[in-house]
């Protein structure tokens, strides 16, 4: 089997999603949001799918880096398409980025299950069918009845807890809100959540990404009177020295990095350098599956656990192949969205949660995305 054909389409889908200044997401008026759907080809008719946003698998990085590797190349080569892929990273000036990387990666692993009559977890290496869940809220906001006060956040939380999570993570307040950030205000909403769901749910703080090291390590031990279950990039990633001082410090475990470069070579670092207690990854900021379970492989070895970062199926495929992981990330949810509507371009939602808050596996092959290819026809605006 041999890739003939590596081709994008952009598609249009209404959302109710905007993204503010600094890049979160919060709620909005309807508009028209932009995807686009990498498709990897093979001689014998076989395909396998990724979506991503239009400006990560733009005309450019697909011509310029995935089909001068991929064109000929045996889909079933993964690890050596990636490395080969990763060669052309060094010299590509910072256009073909690690999400573009794991647009490619993603879309190989689609295209080896369906090929195999397999759904992609169990190919990674089956752990289980189902994984718990946690609410992932969005950053706060300044919208009335939204996330704006910590006794919104819990009775959002009440809310969550009814619709079956048993964990759930609190993002707070962000520039550019206008009083953010607040060290005061994230602890005031953690204690609000604890004190709305009672003992025996799971919470976790996200906040802020920039704390000092002292609002970090104040924040930290009022989480730990909290008991919360992790501390996540409330300091800016760049600094591990910080992270290990912070580490140190603390017993409420410190998870870690999300958002730092490096893919599984800077994890390594992380836990040499007692940075975290917990390792963490996604998808696509590591590029790719494979580079994800690399890291949740090195945290494994060395007794920690790896919460893999973000929703959707790849993610979800991951933390269904590996035993040291407890949580899907499922968001990112807010009061005036409804998470369970599946976006327009899929038949049904890639992570169906139950009433006890646990996500199912898709049996279908490939990686489980059931994807309404009669809709992106109609709704395309761009192919390549
Ligand atoms: O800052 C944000 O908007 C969120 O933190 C976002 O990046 C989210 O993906 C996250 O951190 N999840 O854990
Ligand atoms: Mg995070």
């Amino acid at each position: 089997m041999k890739i003939e054909r590596v081709t994008g389409t952009e598609f249009t889908f209404p959302t109710y999603r905007s993204v503010d200044s600094a890049g979160h997401s919060h709620p909005g008026p309807e508009t028209l949001g932009r995807m686009a759907l990498l498709t990897i080809t093979t001689d014998d008719g076989t395909q396998g799918h990724a979506f991503a946003p239009p400006e990560v698998i733009r005309p450019y990085v697909i011509s310029s880096y995935a089909r001068k590797v991929l064109i000929g190349a045996d889909p079933f080569m993964r690890e050596q398409i990636w490395h080969s892929l990763e060669h052309w990273q060094r010299g590509s000036a910072g256009q073909f980025t690690d999400r573009a990387l794991a647009a490619i990666e993603q879309a190989l692993w689609d295209l080896a299950g369906r090929a195999l009559g397999q759904p992609v977890y169990r190919l990674l290496g089956g752990y289980r069918d189902k994984v718990p869940a946690y609410g992932s809220t969005m950053c706060g906001d300044e919208l009335k009845g939204g996330l704006s006060t910590p006794d919104e956040y819990a009775a959002f939380a009440e809310k969550l807890v009814a619709r079956g999570y048993q964990g759930i993570k609190l993002h707070t307040w962000m520039p550019p809100v206008s009083f953010a950030p607040h060290p005061d205000m994230d602890i005031r909403a953690c204690a609000a959540v604890r004190e709305a769901v009672g003992p025996n749910v799971a919470l976790m703080l996200d906040g802020y990404h920039n704390y000092s090291r002292m609002d970090a390590l104040r924040i930290g031990r009022a989480l730990e009177k909290l008991e919360f279950t992790w501390f996540e990039e409330m300091m800016n990633e760049q600094s591990m020295d910080s992270y290990a001082w912070l580490s140190a410090q603390l017993d409420i475990p410190v998870l870690g990095p999300e958002s730092l470069g490096g893919k599984h070579h800077s994890r390594a670092d992380w836990v040499k350098a007692g940075a975290c207690d917990i390792l963490r990854a996604g998808v696509p900021g590591v590029g790719g599956i494979t580079p994800t379970l690399k890291v949740a492989h090195l945290a494994e070895s060395f007794g920690m656990d790896c919460e893999v970062h973000g929703n959707g199926a790849a993610n979800l495929a991951v933390c269904a192949a590996i035993r040291n992981c407890r949580w899907y990330e499922r968001g990112l949810l807010h009061p005036f969205l409804e998470y369970d509507d599946k976006p327009a371009y899929l038949r049904s939602l890639p992570d169906p949660m139950d009433e006890n808050g646990f996500v199912h596996l898709s049996q279908q092959p490939g990686l489980g995305e059931d994807i309404d290819f009669d809709y992106i026809e109609a709704h395309t605006v761009a192919r390549y």
